[in-house]
């Protein structure tokens, strides 16, 4: 019973962190995070690294003239075909729109698959080690946008 509320609460915390986290990431798709070097955590690096990997993907996917780059055009075919894909699986009623409802099922759902990556150990729990990562790639994320704008300043 204790067990429960555990994973009811860190289930919470972990909602705010990847909350931030996906819609920090390009849309509806969720990057597949794998614990690449077995360390039993997924690592900012390993996070990083699956955003890559899916930025190439999704590159490979719709950069129609292979210019290295998603025109408007193009990125407008890739919102088409996620929105394509998210109806496939969330339109409950099947009446071809996302409902409120339906999106927030497609959101529990992604958070839910998000918190199951995260928790490498599969024990039902996020520790602290666990969405270390996480905070992490956020934190660089934060960093590396203040970064830039400073550098711009810099360049004048
Ligand atoms: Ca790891
Ligand atoms: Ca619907
Ligand atoms: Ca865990």
């Amino acid at each position: 019973m204790k067990k429960q509320t555990t994973i009811k609460s860190s289930i919470l915390t972990a909602a705010v962190v990847t909350g931030l986290f996906t819609s920090a990431v390009m849309a509806m798709t969720p990057v597949q995070l794998t614990d690449a070097d077995g360390d039993g955590v997924i690592s900012a690096q390993e996070i990083a690294d699956a955003r890559d990997a899916k930025k190439a993907e999704t590159l490979a996917q719709f950069d129609a003239d292979g210019n290295g780059e998603l025109s408007r055009d193009e990125r407008r075919s890739m919102k088409d075909a996620r929105y394509e894909s998210m109806l496939s699986q969330f339109d409950a009623d099947g009446d071809g729109e996302l409902s409120k409802e339906e999106k927030g099922a497609a959101k529990d759902a992604r958070r839910a698959s998000t918190d199951a990556m995260l928790d490498v150990n599969g024990d039902g729990e996020l520790s602290a080690e666990e969405t270390a990562g996480i905070e992490q790639a956020k934190d660089e994320r934060g960093d590396r946008k203040k970064g830039k704008r400073g550098g711009k300043r810099d360049s004048k």
